[in-house]
């Protein structure tokens, strides 16, 4: 008919003589190269720790943890289905060491985050220190520092483990190294960087070795009392509730330099206002009982459920008794590059 269907094709043939060239036009991609507004891969989804236990208990049956090097259960976001990732940017897992075993010492480019569900005791040897994990505790490991973990306790202990794997996968800078030996050597006793470094007091002329906290566990018993202490003197921010991030005593940063790491707490009967952030966030409940209500979803937070949330997504949080919400997201890292953004609804 008209000239149109000539301009097409004669479009089609350039794309294919431009394409034996490696070259591509850009104008046929630049909106969805370069959308309005975020639209982050994967979706939201609720692992209930309920129906998600027997299943990381069972794993033990199958696998020791020397074997595995890392007993892990992978928390793959329903729409990201074989990329091993929770969200655009990061990893989440559910770990397990028995009593008795050894997870041998490796070290890598990927920084971690230990969120501990349950279990008495077991330990985490990193850089040369062991820490107890206890319920609650927010641990770090951080990048390239071997570490190791281990169970002298009489039962199981499970975690959350939080990675930044598709952020080095990203940058295509991921290094790994294992360890001759199962458990790497102990240079300082355990507790040393909590009292050194957790104070509110640091040593002279001390300069920080890396870009994290040089505090590495958090223990819930101290967090605990910081959040109930700030929800006594003053009301719940209507966005957000009480919200505490941990920091870097240091220099009053992020606890570690990709992932955000925060602890809230919403009193009962208490709901948000809807917010949103450009940084997908995956949520763990450590007490009490609530709702995340997201793209017309109701998704239950019981103590260890795990709740994510892709970036950029509406959300309102719901508490039906005091509750407890731990959650980590990649804020940390979008801040440094400049594109962090938020948005109260
Ligand atoms: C890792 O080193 C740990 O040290 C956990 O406990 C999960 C997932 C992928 C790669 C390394 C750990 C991991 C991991």
């Amino acid at each position: 008919m008209s000239a149109v269907p000539d301009l097409q094709q004669q479009r089609q043939a350039f794309y294919g003589r431009a394409d034996t060239q490696h070259l591509a036009p850009l104008w046929t991609r630049l909106k969805s190269l370069v959308p309005a507004e975020p639209t982050p891969a994967g979706v939201p989804h609720r692992w209930a720790y309920a129906e998600v236990r027997p299943y990381v208990l069972e794993s033990a049956q199958h696998i020791s943890a020397k074997e595995a090097e890392r007993r892990v259960l992978i928390l793959e976001n329903p729409g990201l289905h074989g990329s091993s990732q929770i969200t655009n940017s990061l990893y989440a897992g559910l770990q397990l060491i028995m009593p008795g075993e050894v997870a041998p010492a490796h070290r890598h480019t990927q920084s971690a985050l230990r969120f501990v569900i349950e279990g008495h005791g077991a330990y985490t040897a990193v850089d040369g220190e062991k820490t107890l994990m206890e319920p609650g505790d927010f641990v770090i490991t951080p990048s390239w520092t071997w570490h190791h973990h281990g169970n002298e306790s009489t039962a199981p202990m499970v975690w959350l483990d939080g990675l930044d794997i598709p952020i080095c996968a990203l940058f295509a800078s991921t290094f790994r190294e294992d360890h001759h030996a199962d458990e790497a050597p102990l240079t300082r006793p355990a507790g040393d960087a909590l009292a050194r470094y957790g104070s509110g007091l640091l040593p002279v002329g001390w300069q920080p070795g890396s870009l994290n906290s040089p505090v590495f566990n958090y223990p819930y018993a101290r967090t605990r009392e910081a959040l109930f202490a700030l929800a006594r003197g003053a009301a719940p921010d209507a966005h957000l509730g009480h919200l505490l991030r941990y920091v870097n005593p240091a220099d009053g940063g992020w606890a570690m330099p990709t992932i955000a790491t925060m602890i809230r707490l919403l009193p009962q009967g208490f709901a948000t206002l809807p917010y949103r952030s450009s940084d997908s966030t995956v949520f763990v409940g450590v007490e009490g009982r609530g709702e995340l209500r997201v793209a017309g979803q109701r998704l239950a937070l019981t103590p260890h459920d795990v709740v994510v949330v892709p970036g950029w997504m509406p959300y309102t949080l719901h508490a039906d008794a005091d509750l407890v919400l731990f959650s980590y997201s990649d804020r940390v890292a979008q801040e440094k590059l400049g594109f962090w953004r938020e948005q109260r609804l």
